[in-house]
Protein backbone atom coordinates (compact mmCIF):
# COMPACT_ATOMS: atom_id res chain seq x y z
CA UNK A 1 0.00 0.00 0.00
CA UNK A 2 2.92 2.19 1.23
CA UNK A 3 4.06 2.11 -2.85
CA UNK A 4 0.99 3.75 -4.12
CA UNK A 5 1.80 6.58 -1.95
CA UNK A 6 4.56 8.44 -3.12
CA UNK A 7 5.44 10.84 -0.60
CA UNK A 8 5.52 7.10 1.72
CA UNK A 9 7.08 5.28 -1.25
CA UNK A 10 10.01 8.24 -1.42
CA UNK A 11 10.31 8.05 2.43
CA UNK A 12 11.04 4.52 3.92
CA UNK A 13 11.52 5.56 7.13
CA UNK A 14 8.38 7.81 7.91
CA UNK A 15 5.97 6.47 10.11
CA UNK A 16 2.84 9.10 9.10
CA UNK A 17 0.13 8.71 11.95
CA UNK A 18 -1.48 12.09 11.63
CA UNK A 19 -4.29 11.41 9.38
CA UNK A 20 -6.79 12.33 10.93
CA UNK A 21 -5.17 15.78 9.98
CA UNK A 22 -4.88 15.31 6.58
CA UNK A 23 -3.72 12.09 4.90
CA UNK A 24 -0.90 10.93 2.43
CA UNK A 25 -2.21 11.28 -1.42
CA UNK A 26 -2.32 8.19 -3.66
CA UNK A 27 -0.70 8.37 -7.28
CA UNK A 28 -3.73 7.46 -8.84
CA UNK A 29 -5.24 11.24 -7.49
CA UNK A 30 -1.93 12.87 -8.31
CA UNK A 31 -2.55 11.97 -11.90
CA UNK A 32 -6.45 11.98 -12.07
CA UNK A 33 -5.43 16.19 -11.27
CA UNK A 34 -2.83 16.25 -13.48
CA UNK A 35 -4.40 14.39 -16.39
CA UNK A 36 -7.11 17.17 -16.30
CA UNK A 37 -5.05 19.88 -16.09
CA UNK A 38 -3.12 18.31 -19.57
CA UNK A 39 -6.24 17.27 -21.26
CA UNK A 40 -9.80 18.60 -20.28
CA UNK A 41 -8.97 22.21 -18.31
CA UNK A 42 -11.78 24.69 -19.52
CA UNK A 43 -14.07 27.02 -17.06
CA UNK A 44 -17.12 25.02 -17.15
CA UNK A 45 -20.82 25.75 -17.57
CA UNK A 46 -19.15 29.08 -19.83
CA UNK A 47 -18.20 28.19 -23.27
CA UNK A 48 -19.97 26.52 -26.09
CA UNK A 49 -16.88 24.76 -27.12
CA UNK A 50 -16.06 21.14 -26.61
CA UNK A 51 -12.83 21.58 -24.43
CA UNK A 52 -15.30 23.51 -21.81
CA UNK A 53 -18.30 20.82 -22.07
CA UNK A 54 -15.16 18.24 -21.38
CA UNK A 55 -14.35 19.78 -18.22
CA UNK A 56 -18.53 20.16 -17.27
CA UNK A 57 -18.33 16.81 -17.98
CA UNK A 58 -15.48 16.23 -15.43
CA UNK A 59 -16.89 18.29 -12.95
CA UNK A 60 -20.38 16.63 -12.89
CA UNK A 61 -18.68 12.94 -12.93
CA UNK A 62 -16.69 13.98 -9.97
CA UNK A 63 -19.94 15.11 -7.90
CA UNK A 64 -21.58 11.78 -9.03
CA UNK A 65 -18.46 9.45 -7.69
CA UNK A 66 -18.87 11.71 -4.55
CA UNK A 67 -22.29 11.80 -3.88
CA UNK A 68 -22.84 7.67 -4.43
CA UNK A 69 -19.46 6.95 -2.18
CA UNK A 70 -21.27 9.14 0.32
CA UNK A 71 -24.71 7.48 0.04
CA UNK A 72 -26.54 9.93 -1.86
CA UNK A 73 -29.03 9.18 -4.16
CA UNK A 74 -29.58 12.55 -5.73
CA UNK A 75 -26.64 13.76 -6.86
CA UNK A 76 -27.33 17.94 -7.01
CA UNK A 77 -27.96 17.64 -3.55
CA UNK A 78 -24.02 17.52 -3.08
CA UNK A 79 -22.65 21.01 -3.00
CA UNK A 80 -18.55 21.03 -3.31
CA UNK A 81 -16.92 23.37 -1.12
CA UNK A 82 -13.62 24.16 0.42
CA UNK A 83 -13.89 21.64 3.01
CA UNK A 84 -15.93 20.71 6.37
CA UNK A 85 -14.76 24.59 7.46
CA UNK A 86 -16.85 26.06 5.07
CA UNK A 87 -19.63 23.20 4.59
CA UNK A 88 -20.58 23.98 8.08
CA UNK A 89 -20.33 27.65 7.88
CA UNK A 90 -22.59 28.17 5.22
CA UNK A 91 -25.47 25.89 7.08
CA UNK A 92 -24.71 28.32 9.73
CA UNK A 93 -24.57 31.26 7.73
CA UNK A 94 -27.48 30.31 5.04
CA UNK A 95 -29.73 28.36 6.96
CA UNK A 96 -29.04 30.10 10.65
CA UNK A 97 -29.21 33.45 9.78
CA UNK A 98 -32.96 32.42 8.26
CA UNK A 99 -34.71 30.44 10.60
CA UNK A 100 -32.65 31.03 14.27
CA UNK A 101 -34.44 33.43 16.78
CA UNK A 102 -34.60 34.94 19.64
CA UNK A 103 -35.09 32.59 22.29
CA UNK A 104 -34.38 29.60 20.22
CA UNK A 105 -31.68 26.70 21.47
CA UNK A 106 -28.90 25.52 19.52
CA UNK A 107 -27.23 22.44 20.88
CA UNK A 108 -23.62 21.17 20.04
CA UNK A 109 -21.62 18.83 22.34
CA UNK A 110 -19.17 19.29 23.97
CA UNK A 111 -16.68 16.56 21.42
CA UNK A 112 -17.10 18.83 18.79
CA UNK A 113 -14.58 20.10 16.62
CA UNK A 114 -14.25 24.23 16.83
CA UNK A 115 -15.80 24.52 13.08
CA UNK A 116 -18.76 22.84 14.31
CA UNK A 117 -18.91 24.76 17.22
CA UNK A 118 -17.87 28.33 16.60
CA UNK A 119 -20.43 28.87 13.88
CA UNK A 120 -23.00 28.11 16.59
CA UNK A 121 -22.03 29.51 19.35
CA UNK A 122 -21.68 32.36 16.93
CA UNK A 123 -24.35 32.28 15.49
CA UNK A 124 -26.68 31.73 19.01
CA UNK A 125 -25.04 35.40 20.71
CA UNK A 126 -26.04 37.03 16.94
CA UNK A 127 -29.76 35.56 17.49
CA UNK A 128 -29.99 35.39 20.73
CA UNK A 129 -30.53 32.28 20.97
CA UNK A 130 -29.22 29.69 23.88
CA UNK A 131 -26.21 27.66 23.27
CA UNK A 132 -26.43 24.58 24.86
CA UNK A 133 -23.24 21.37 25.09
CA UNK A 134 -24.64 18.05 25.37
CA UNK A 135 -22.38 16.75 28.10
CA UNK A 136 -19.85 13.19 27.31
CA UNK A 137 -19.86 10.64 29.45
CA UNK A 138 -16.45 9.35 31.71
CA UNK A 139 -15.21 7.59 28.90
CA UNK A 140 -15.59 9.98 25.76
CA UNK A 141 -19.19 9.38 24.08
CA UNK A 142 -21.80 11.47 23.62
CA UNK A 143 -24.37 10.95 26.81
CA UNK A 144 -27.35 10.86 24.92
CA UNK A 145 -29.81 10.45 27.70
CA UNK A 146 -28.35 14.07 28.79
CA UNK A 147 -29.24 14.97 25.51
CA UNK A 148 -32.28 13.59 24.77
CA UNK A 149 -32.87 15.86 28.00
CA UNK A 150 -32.02 19.25 26.32
CA UNK A 151 -34.45 18.36 23.21
CA UNK A 152 -37.62 20.44 23.30
CA UNK A 153 -39.92 23.24 22.01
CA UNK A 154 -37.28 25.77 21.36
CA UNK A 155 -34.21 23.69 19.86
CA UNK A 156 -33.67 24.39 16.33
CA UNK A 157 -30.78 22.88 15.66
CA UNK A 158 -28.24 19.94 16.53
CA UNK A 159 -25.06 19.46 15.29
CA UNK A 160 -22.37 16.90 16.25
CA UNK A 161 -19.31 14.78 15.04
CA UNK A 162 -19.68 11.31 13.14
CA UNK A 163 -16.37 10.62 14.86
CA UNK A 164 -14.28 12.79 17.16
CA UNK A 165 -10.94 13.85 15.92
CA UNK A 166 -9.74 14.24 19.16
CA UNK A 167 -10.96 10.70 20.59
CA UNK A 168 -11.99 8.42 17.76
CA UNK A 169 -15.27 7.94 19.24
CA UNK A 170 -17.72 6.83 16.37
CA UNK A 171 -21.45 7.76 17.17
CA UNK A 172 -24.41 6.31 16.79
CA UNK A 173 -25.60 8.85 13.93
CA UNK A 174 -28.62 7.46 13.37
CA UNK A 175 -29.78 6.69 16.87
CA UNK A 176 -29.47 10.70 17.92
CA UNK A 177 -31.37 11.82 14.59
CA UNK A 178 -33.89 9.59 15.39
CA UNK A 179 -33.80 11.20 19.41
CA UNK A 180 -33.86 14.76 17.68
CA UNK A 181 -37.07 13.58 15.54
CA UNK A 182 -39.09 12.42 18.50
CA UNK A 183 -38.38 15.58 20.98
CA UNK A 184 -38.21 18.31 18.32
CA UNK A 185 -38.05 19.72 15.27
CA UNK A 186 -35.14 21.02 14.85
CA UNK A 187 -32.52 21.19 12.14
CA UNK A 188 -29.87 17.78 12.72
CA UNK A 189 -26.29 18.81 11.00
CA UNK A 190 -23.44 16.12 11.30
CA UNK A 191 -20.04 16.63 10.74
CA UNK A 192 -18.72 14.14 8.74
CA UNK A 193 -15.04 14.92 8.72
CA UNK A 194 -13.54 12.00 10.66
CA UNK A 195 -16.55 9.88 9.44
CA UNK A 196 -16.30 9.71 5.60
CA UNK A 197 -12.67 8.79 5.34
CA UNK A 198 -12.60 6.07 7.84
CA UNK A 199 -16.12 4.10 7.13
CA UNK A 200 -19.37 4.10 5.03
CA UNK A 201 -21.22 6.93 5.21
CA UNK A 202 -25.01 5.86 3.85
CA UNK A 203 -26.58 9.28 3.77
CA UNK A 204 -29.48 8.95 2.64
CA UNK A 205 -30.29 6.12 5.73
CA UNK A 206 -28.92 8.45 8.27
CA UNK A 207 -31.70 10.91 9.24
CA UNK A 208 -29.45 13.84 9.08
CA UNK A 209 -30.42 17.16 7.42
CA UNK A 210 -26.83 17.81 6.69
CA UNK A 211 -23.52 16.06 6.48
CA UNK A 212 -19.72 17.84 5.73
CA UNK A 213 -16.86 16.64 4.97
CA UNK A 214 -13.45 16.62 3.69
CA UNK A 215 -11.66 15.72 0.25
CA UNK A 216 -7.95 15.94 1.81
CA UNK A 217 -8.53 13.84 4.92
CA UNK A 218 -10.02 11.09 2.56
CA UNK A 219 -6.57 10.45 0.00
CA UNK A 220 -7.94 13.32 -2.19
CA UNK A 221 -6.58 16.80 -2.27
CA UNK A 222 -6.61 19.83 -0.31
CA UNK A 223 -9.07 22.88 -0.93
CA UNK A 224 -12.41 20.52 -1.93
CA UNK A 225 -14.88 18.98 0.37
CA UNK A 226 -18.38 18.60 0.58
CA UNK A 227 -21.92 19.47 1.86
CA UNK A 228 -24.50 17.14 1.83
CA UNK A 229 -27.95 18.36 2.31
CA UNK A 230 -32.17 17.24 1.67
CA UNK A 231 -33.01 18.47 -1.27
CA UNK A 232 -36.57 20.64 0.58
CA UNK A 233 -34.20 22.00 2.42
CA UNK A 234 -31.48 23.61 0.37
CA UNK A 235 -34.27 24.60 -2.04
CA UNK A 236 -35.76 26.81 0.65
CA UNK A 237 -32.41 27.41 2.14
CA UNK A 238 -31.30 31.44 0.33
CA UNK A 239 -27.57 31.17 -1.17
CA UNK A 240 -24.39 31.67 0.62
CA UNK A 241 -22.38 33.60 -1.40
CA UNK A 242 -23.69 35.49 -4.57
CA UNK A 243 -21.79 35.88 -8.51
CA UNK A 244 -21.66 33.76 -11.23
CA UNK A 245 -23.40 30.80 -12.11
CA UNK A 246 -25.24 30.62 -9.12
CA UNK A 247 -28.16 33.23 -10.62
CA UNK A 248 -30.92 32.51 -13.03
CA UNK A 249 -31.81 35.94 -13.99
CA UNK A 250 -30.07 39.39 -12.95
CA UNK A 251 -32.31 42.24 -12.60
CA UNK A 252 -31.70 45.53 -11.84
CA UNK A 253 -33.41 45.31 -8.47
CA UNK A 254 -33.88 41.81 -8.18
CA UNK A 255 -32.12 38.59 -8.75
CA UNK A 256 -33.34 34.67 -9.00
CA UNK A 257 -31.17 31.80 -8.05
CA UNK A 258 -30.11 29.00 -10.37
CA UNK A 259 -31.39 25.14 -9.24
CA UNK A 260 -29.53 22.91 -7.47
CA UNK A 261 -26.37 22.57 -6.77
CA UNK A 262 -25.50 26.03 -8.57
CA UNK A 263 -27.09 27.80 -6.68
CA UNK A 264 -24.31 27.35 -3.64
CA UNK A 265 -21.65 27.19 -5.92
CA UNK A 266 -20.75 31.02 -6.60
CA UNK A 267 -17.92 31.98 -8.76
CA UNK A 268 -15.46 29.24 -11.01
CA UNK A 269 -15.77 26.09 -9.39
CA UNK A 270 -12.56 24.21 -7.77
CA UNK A 271 -12.91 21.16 -10.63
CA UNK A 272 -9.36 19.62 -10.68
CA UNK A 273 -9.64 19.08 -7.12
CA UNK A 274 -13.09 18.10 -7.27
CA UNK A 275 -11.78 15.31 -10.29
CA UNK A 276 -9.19 14.10 -8.03
CA UNK A 277 -11.62 13.78 -4.94
CA UNK A 278 -13.56 11.87 -7.67
CA UNK A 279 -10.35 9.73 -7.99
CA UNK A 280 -10.22 9.32 -4.20
CA UNK A 281 -13.21 7.66 -3.70
CA UNK A 282 -12.89 5.17 -6.47
CA UNK A 283 -9.42 4.63 -4.60
CA UNK A 284 -11.59 4.05 -1.05
CA UNK A 285 -14.21 2.24 -2.67
CA UNK A 286 -11.37 -0.42 -4.52
CA UNK A 287 -10.06 -1.08 -1.17
CA UNK A 288 -14.34 -1.14 0.69
CA UNK A 289 -14.66 1.21 3.18
CA UNK A 290 -15.73 -2.11 5.83
CA UNK A 291 -12.23 -2.93 4.99
CA UNK A 292 -10.80 0.54 5.88
CA UNK A 293 -12.75 0.67 9.06
CA UNK A 294 -11.54 -3.06 9.89
CA UNK A 295 -7.53 -2.29 9.33
CA UNK A 296 -7.78 1.09 11.44
CA UNK A 297 -9.45 -0.63 14.25
CA UNK A 298 -7.09 -3.45 14.47
CA UNK A 299 -3.81 -1.19 14.40
CA UNK A 300 -5.92 0.79 17.29
CA UNK A 301 -6.24 -2.26 19.20
CA UNK A 302 -2.80 -3.05 19.12
CA UNK A 303 -1.81 0.41 19.93
CA UNK A 304 -4.22 0.55 22.63
CA UNK A 305 -2.70 -2.80 24.44
CA UNK A 306 0.76 -1.60 23.87
CA UNK A 307 0.41 2.39 24.98
CA UNK A 308 -1.68 1.05 28.10
CA UNK A 309 1.05 -1.60 28.88
CA UNK A 310 3.63 1.38 29.76
CA UNK A 311 3.76 2.76 32.67
CA UNK A 312 1.94 6.52 33.26
CA UNK A 313 0.05 6.27 29.81
CA UNK A 314 -3.40 6.85 30.15
CA UNK A 315 -5.75 6.54 26.29
CA UNK A 316 -8.35 8.69 26.01
CA UNK A 317 -12.36 7.80 25.08
CA UNK A 318 -13.71 4.90 24.98
CA UNK A 319 -12.46 1.40 23.91
CA UNK A 320 -10.62 0.60 20.61
CA UNK A 321 -13.83 -1.29 19.13
CA UNK A 322 -15.84 1.90 19.59
CA UNK A 323 -13.20 3.84 18.09
CA UNK A 324 -11.98 4.97 14.67
CA UNK A 325 -8.47 4.58 13.91
CA UNK A 326 -7.33 7.26 16.43
CA UNK A 327 -5.31 6.77 19.33
CA UNK A 328 -5.10 10.05 22.01
CA UNK A 329 -3.13 9.36 25.05
CA UNK A 330 -1.35 11.59 27.66
CA UNK A 331 2.07 10.52 29.10
CA UNK A 332 2.96 11.46 32.66
CA UNK A 333 5.04 13.55 33.43
CA UNK A 334 5.75 14.72 29.56
CA UNK A 335 3.88 17.43 27.81
CA UNK A 336 2.31 15.69 24.42
CA UNK A 337 4.47 18.85 22.40
CA UNK A 338 7.57 17.63 23.69
CA UNK A 339 6.87 14.20 22.80
CA UNK A 340 6.07 14.60 19.62
CA UNK A 341 9.05 16.63 19.09
CA UNK A 342 10.55 13.59 20.40
CA UNK A 343 8.69 10.94 17.94
CA UNK A 344 9.84 13.23 15.48
CA UNK A 345 13.32 12.62 15.46
CA UNK A 346 12.91 9.05 14.99
CA UNK A 347 10.41 9.88 12.43
CA UNK A 348 7.34 9.33 13.79
CA UNK A 349 4.50 11.85 13.01
CA UNK A 350 2.15 12.66 15.38
CA UNK A 351 -0.11 15.40 16.37
CA UNK A 352 0.09 17.46 20.15
CA UNK A 353 -2.18 20.01 21.24
CA UNK A 354 -6.07 20.33 21.63
CA UNK A 355 -7.05 19.53 18.24
CA UNK A 356 -9.31 22.00 17.47
CA UNK A 357 -11.48 21.02 20.63
CA UNK A 358 -10.84 23.12 23.82
CA UNK A 359 -14.19 21.97 24.91
CA UNK A 360 -13.25 18.64 25.23
CA UNK A 361 -9.71 19.22 26.54
CA UNK A 362 -11.70 21.15 29.28
CA UNK A 363 -13.64 18.13 29.94
CA UNK A 364 -10.93 15.46 29.57
CA UNK A 365 -9.00 18.00 32.46
CA UNK A 366 -6.28 18.32 30.31
CA UNK A 367 -4.70 20.42 28.16
CA UNK A 368 -3.64 18.62 25.20
CA UNK A 369 -3.13 15.30 24.19
CA UNK A 370 -0.91 13.56 21.93
CA UNK A 371 -2.96 11.78 19.00
CA UNK A 372 -1.61 9.08 16.74
CA UNK A 373 -4.20 8.31 14.34
CA UNK A 374 -4.10 5.54 11.43
CA UNK A 375 -5.13 4.87 7.86
CA UNK A 376 -4.70 2.48 5.19
CA UNK A 377 -1.20 2.98 4.61
CA UNK A 378 -0.32 2.13 8.18
CA UNK A 379 0.72 -1.00 9.33
CA UNK A 380 1.70 -2.74 12.63
CA UNK A 381 5.59 -1.84 11.96
CA UNK A 382 3.99 2.14 12.74
CA UNK A 383 2.90 1.08 15.76
CA UNK A 384 6.04 -0.22 17.12
CA UNK A 385 7.87 2.97 16.38
CA UNK A 386 5.64 4.93 18.19
CA UNK A 387 5.61 2.80 21.25
CA UNK A 388 9.24 2.59 21.11
CA UNK A 389 9.57 6.40 19.99
CA UNK A 390 7.26 6.70 24.01
CA UNK A 391 9.88 4.42 25.80
CA UNK A 392 12.49 6.23 24.71
CA UNK A 393 11.10 9.64 25.85
CA UNK A 394 10.45 8.11 29.10
CA UNK A 395 14.03 7.31 29.34
CA UNK A 396 14.85 10.57 28.71
CA UNK A 397 12.32 12.56 30.71
CA UNK A 398 13.35 9.87 33.95
CA UNK A 399 17.16 10.97 33.01
CA UNK A 400 17.99 7.39 32.61
CA UNK A 401 19.16 8.01 29.22
CA UNK A 402 22.02 10.99 28.81
CA UNK A 403 20.52 13.49 26.16
CA UNK A 404 22.42 14.06 22.96
N1 LIG B 1 -14.46 18.65 11.92
C1 LIG B 1 -13.67 17.68 12.35
C2 LIG B 1 -14.25 16.57 13.18
C3 LIG B 1 -12.32 17.69 12.03
O1 LIG B 1 -11.53 16.70 12.45
C4 LIG B 1 -11.79 18.75 11.25
C5 LIG B 1 -10.33 18.87 10.95
C6 LIG B 1 -12.68 19.72 10.79
C7 LIG B 1 -14.00 19.65 11.15
C8 LIG B 1 -12.24 20.83 9.89
O2 LIG B 1 -11.88 20.31 8.65
P1 LIG B 1 -11.22 21.24 7.53
O3 LIG B 1 -10.81 20.28 6.46
O4 LIG B 1 -12.27 22.18 7.08
O5 LIG B 1 -10.06 21.91 8.18
N2 LIG B 1 -9.51 18.22 11.90
C9 LIG B 1 -8.18 18.34 12.05
C10 LIG B 1 -7.49 17.61 13.01
O6 LIG B 1 -7.98 16.79 13.77
N3 LIG B 1 -6.18 17.96 12.96
O7 LIG B 1 -6.02 18.87 11.99
C11 LIG B 1 -7.26 19.12 11.43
Amino acid sequence: MRERFPLLAANPGLHYLDSAATSQKPRVVLDAMREYYERDNANPHRGAYALSVRATDCYHEARAKVAKFAGLADADCLVFTRGTTESLNLVASAWGRANVRAGDEIVVTAMDHHANFVPWQQLAREKGALFRIAPITHDGQVDLDALGGMLGARTRIVAFPHVSNALGTVNPVRAIATLVRERCDALVVCDGAQGAPHLPVGFDDLGVDFYAFSGHKMCGPMGIGALLGRRAILERMPPYQMGGDMIEVVGDEETTWNVLPHKFEAGTPNVADAVGLGAAVDFLEGIGMDAVLAHERALVAVADERLRGLDGVTVHGPAAAMRSGVASFTVAGIHPHDLATILDERGVCIRAGHHCAQPLMRRLDVAATARASFYVYNDESDVEALVSGVREAQRIFDGHVARG
